[in-house]
Parts: C-alpha cells; sequence; structure tokens
C-alpha cells in the first residue's frame, strides 16, 4: 500500500534533496550541504522556542539576567550559559549565522537581525548568499502563536571576490527558498525552482519527512488575510478589494478573514488552503512593512512555484531590484485569481 510505504520507506528532506541533485550530474553536493546546515538551524530554533514557555519554570531566566527590563516578559529569555541569557530572537540569528558560515558553502549573508550584511572570511567561502529572517512574528513570541524562520539563496558568480551588489540581485535569481514554521507542528516547505514540498518534522527520529509533496495552491481561495486596523491609511485598489471580499457583487459569497500577524503562519495557510495574503502600502508606511530580500522573496517565489502569484501594486514581486538590503515593500501573494484580481485594481487607477 501507498501509505505503508510512506511510513517505512521516510522521505527525509536530505534524502530528498540528494535525489535532485542526481538529475544534474555537474552539481557536487555543496547545495545538499548547505541545506542540511539550514535544517540543522531550523530544528535547534525549534526545540528553543518549545522550551520558551517553560523557561520560567525550569528557570532559565533568573535574577542573573542584567539585560532584561522589568516589563520584558520572561518567555523571550531562553538559553542560559552560566551568567549569559539571550532572547529567543538574537539566539535563532546567532545559531543560523554561525551555522550558515561553518557550511563553508556561503559568501555573504543577510540577516534581519544584523544591520550590515556578513562577508564570509576567505577560508570558509563558497558559492551561496543566504538572505533569512530567523524568527519572524516578534509579536507572536511571548503568547507562544506560531512563528517562523523565512530563507532565500542566490549563487554567487564570483565568490572569492563578493560584493554587496551579488545581495541584490531581483527575487527571480533566486535558487531556493523556504520557511520553517514553528506551529503545532514544525514544518519546513522548500522549493529548489521546480515545485514546493513541505516537511513535517518527527520529534522521535529528529528528521525532516516530505509530508506535504507537490505543493499546489488552489486557483482561486475564500480568505483574505490583512491588519485591517490600518485600513484608513490605505490607498483606493486595497480599499476597494477588501471591500469586494466582504460586500462581493451579486452571486458570489464574502470571503472569510483570517490574520495571524505571523507571515510564515498567515503565508503557510494561504498556500494551503488558497486565498490572498496582503500587506499593502499605507500613508503611515508608503514601502507596507515587509522586507523585500528574507521575507517578500522567498514567499513570492514558493508562490509562483506552487502556482499563485505575488505582486507589489506595480509589479510582479520577484522582478523588484532592491537598491538596499533592508528595503521593504507592499506584498499581495496567494492563489492566481485572488491576485489577479487586485492587479486589475490597480491597473484600473493608474
Ligand atoms: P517582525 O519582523 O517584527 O516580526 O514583523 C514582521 C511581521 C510579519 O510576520 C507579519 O506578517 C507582520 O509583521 C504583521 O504586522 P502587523 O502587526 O503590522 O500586522
Ligand atoms: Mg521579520
Amino acid at each position: 500500500h501507498a501509505a505503508d510505504a510512506l511510513r517505512t520507506d521516510l522521505m527525509t528532506i536530505t534524502r530528498y534533496v540528494l535525489n535532485e541533485q542526481s538529475k544534474h550530474p555537474e552539481s557536487r553536493g555543496d547545495f545538499t550541504i548547505l541545506l542540511s546546515h539550514i535544517v540543522l538551524g531550523c530544528k535547534f530554533v525549534c526545540s528553543s522556542v518549545n522550551k520558551a514557555g517553560l523557561a520560567k519554570l525550569i528557570g532559565l531566566a533568573g535574577e542573573t539576567n542584567v539585560q532584561a527590563k522589568k516589563e520584558e516578559p520572561i518567555t523571550w529569555v531562553v538559553y542560559s550559559v552560566g551568567e549569559e541569557q539571550k532572547k529567543l530572537d538574537v539566539l535563532s540569528n546567532d545559531v543560523f549565522v554561525k551555522a550558515l558560515v561553518s557550511s563553508g558553502r556561503t559568501c555573504i549573508l543577510v540577516s534581519e537581525e544584523d544591520e550590515e550584511a556578513t562577508f564570509v572570511e576567505p577560508a570558509l567561502r563558497g558559492r551561496y548568499c543566504v538572505v533569512f529572517d530567523p524568527l519572524d512574528g516578534s509579536s507572536n513570541i511571548d503568547c507562544g502563536v506560531s512563528i517562523g524562520t523565512i530563507f532565500g539563496i542566490y549563487m554567487v558568480k564570483d565568490f572569492t571576490e563578493p560584493t554587496l551588489d551579488q545581495a541584490l540581485q531581483p527575487g527571480k535569481n533566486m535558487v531556493a527558498a523556504g520557511y520553517c514554521m514553528y506551529g503545532s507542528s514544525c514544518t519546513l516547505v522548500l522549493s529548489t525552482g521546480s515545485g514546493v514540498n513541505g516537511f513535517t518534522l518527527d520529534p522521535s527520529l529528529g528528521e525532516f519527512i516530505l509530508t506535504h509533496p507537490d505543493i499546489k495552491i488552489p486557483k482561486k481561495g475564500k480568505i483574505y488575510s490583512v491588519n485591517e486596523g490600518n485600513a484608513k491609511n490605505w490607498d483606493g485598489p486595497t480599499a476597494k478589494y477588501v471591500e469586494n471580499c466582504k460586500f462581493p457583487k451579486e452571486g458570489s459569497s464574502p470571503k472569510s478573514l483570517r490574520y495571524i500577524g505571523s507571515m510564515v503562519a498567515d503565508v503557510h495557510r494561504t498556500l494551503l488552503y488558497g486565498g490572498i495574503f496582503l500587506y499593502p502600502a499605507d500613508k503611515k508606511s508608503p514601502s507596507g512593512k515587509l522586507r523585500v530580500l528574507y521575507e517578500v522573496f522567498p514567499m513570492s517565489f514558493l508562490m509562483e512555484q506552487a502556482g499563485g502569484q505575488a505582486f507589489t501594486g506595480k509589479e510582479r514581486a520577484l522582478d523588484l531590484v532592491p537598491k538596499k538590503i533592508h528595503e521593504r515593500s507592499p506584498i499581495f501573494l496567494g492563489s492566481y485569481d485572488d491576485v489577479e484580481e487586485i492587479k486589475a485594481l490597480y491597473a484600473a487607477e493608474a
């Protein structure tokens, strides 16, 4: 039986990527090594996130922590080595930076946590540039709601002399992108440019197992996902779109609203159930909130690979050429037909 095969013939993420690579005889296994280091980072963060709620009980966050202000919730501080304690987001960044550098396969790292890009020392340089948000959804950390890691991977031509513009390539140049969601289970969703696959961490094995092969987003969805608290500052097309979701034309039913406030969780639901996720521009933030390199690009890459679309309000998101590493952009992504609708509204306005 197929089900039995799945249970006993486990497709781990490493096995999956090795299989993919064997289709490219010229490949030297560098990508597999890089990915295994990313996977290690995800497992470490998953375990820290799971322990975070217990930090108070097991005494990790005691009075020795001079950094934490009184009003700072205790679950932010989860790791202690002697006297040293780290907030979950800082800890996650440290883990990913070290895992990526030590892989020996990266030359440039851009993290949401670090103001400047990291250029890997010559002895450890490899041909990949990795852009990532080590722990996204900060407002959800302290209440135990889903958060995640987002990453995108570029190939750098001349990696012996890496320069910043090699990290400022359009999203369509990415060779892979993915995210890991620390939710009711730990799920890693990955695309290497030929479709999208989802892997779930089996905690008893410590392995990510293929559970969602070849994810395709429904062509049209019944859900919209946006922070409606910003509505008074929206532009015309965004306001009109959301109005249509609630008061559709005669004959169609209104959409449901779902908004978690963690991009990984909101995008994951959109990918599996269909619908649209919006973080539009508004009068107060004319470029929206989300960051191009390590939020907008990886998620747009996954959406397109799953048969959906991603649009900035002006152009295909993956065509954008960022000028700065922490640049922001408005983003509308999800089911093909739903994004088509918002594109039409922006086109009508132009
Ligand atoms: P963060 O980097 O502070 O975690 O912010 C990013 C998060 C995204 O995960 C999410 O989509 C968005 O911010 C939610 O923003 P808002 O609270 O404005 O709705
Ligand atoms: Mg973020």
